[in-house]
């Protein structure tokens, strides 16, 4: 039997993120009756981020909490593709807010680069790696993917991060104008959680 079956007993699993908006939209879309926890709950520290795609860098961060903490890790390492500039900022799109994480910052980059290109309304994509960790070392990993394109200016205050910049296709508001029970059924990470959504227990 897959090793992600034993979720089905889960009692409590950490969400391993730091970022507020992950946090919450992850555990809107796990099962309610599980206990979450938070990095800072164990005094955990981030671990450097120094893969090369989603998926490693989202199995770097599962399996140092999980090793660390002996409990199973649920962690997320997400981004925005924007094809006019070559799919950046990608795995980089929490380091284009700077440290102080300002994401006015970040869209105002993009803002800038795609106005020299006269792209502001390029093709653009949420990509959302979920990685599931266990305390003896295993880990699974599940990619998806929204497609949409990049819109100025910013609109909305619901979301996080690059919400107020992306369309969806077949959308005409932000990711940051709509519902987050909408966006939780549509998203980046909904997609990449469906994948693994079989073996959580929901009733
Ligand atoms: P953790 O590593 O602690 O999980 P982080 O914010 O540093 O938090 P990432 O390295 O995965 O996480 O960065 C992904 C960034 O991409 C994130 O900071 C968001 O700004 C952006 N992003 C990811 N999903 C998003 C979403 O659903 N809506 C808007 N922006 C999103």
């Amino acid at each position: 039997m897959h090793k992600l079956y034993s979720l089905k007993k889960a009692k409590k699993i950490l969400i391993a993120t730091n970022n507020l908006g992950k946090f919450k939209e992850l555990k809107e879309i796990l099962p309610k009756k599980i206990k979450y926890f938070k990095p800072r709950d164990f005094n955990l520290k981030e671990p450097i981020e120094n893969g090369k795609t989603f998926k490693a860098n989202a199995k770097i961060k599962s399996l140092f909490a999980a090793k660390k903490t002996g409990i199973i890790c649920i962690s997320d390492d997400s981004g925005l593709e924007v094809d006019s500039l070559n799919k950046r900022p990608g795995i980089f799109s929490a380091r284009w807010a700077g440290p102080s994480k300002d994401f006015n910052i970040a869209i105002k980059k993009i803002y800038n680069l795609l106005k020299k290109k006269n792209k502001l309304n390029s093709k653009a994509r949420f990509v959302c790696a979920i990685s599931i960790a266990f305390p003896d070392g295993k880990s699974f990993e599940y990619q998806g993917k929204v497609e949409g394109n990049i819109s100025f200016p910013a609109k909305g205050k619901k979301g996080f991060g690059y919400d107020p910049i992306f369309v969806a296709n077949g959308d005409s508001k932000t990711f940051a104008e709509i519902s987050k029970k909408k966006k939780n059924k549509t998203s980046h990470r909904f997609k990449a959680f469906s994948k693994v959504k079989k073996f959580f227990k929901f009733s």
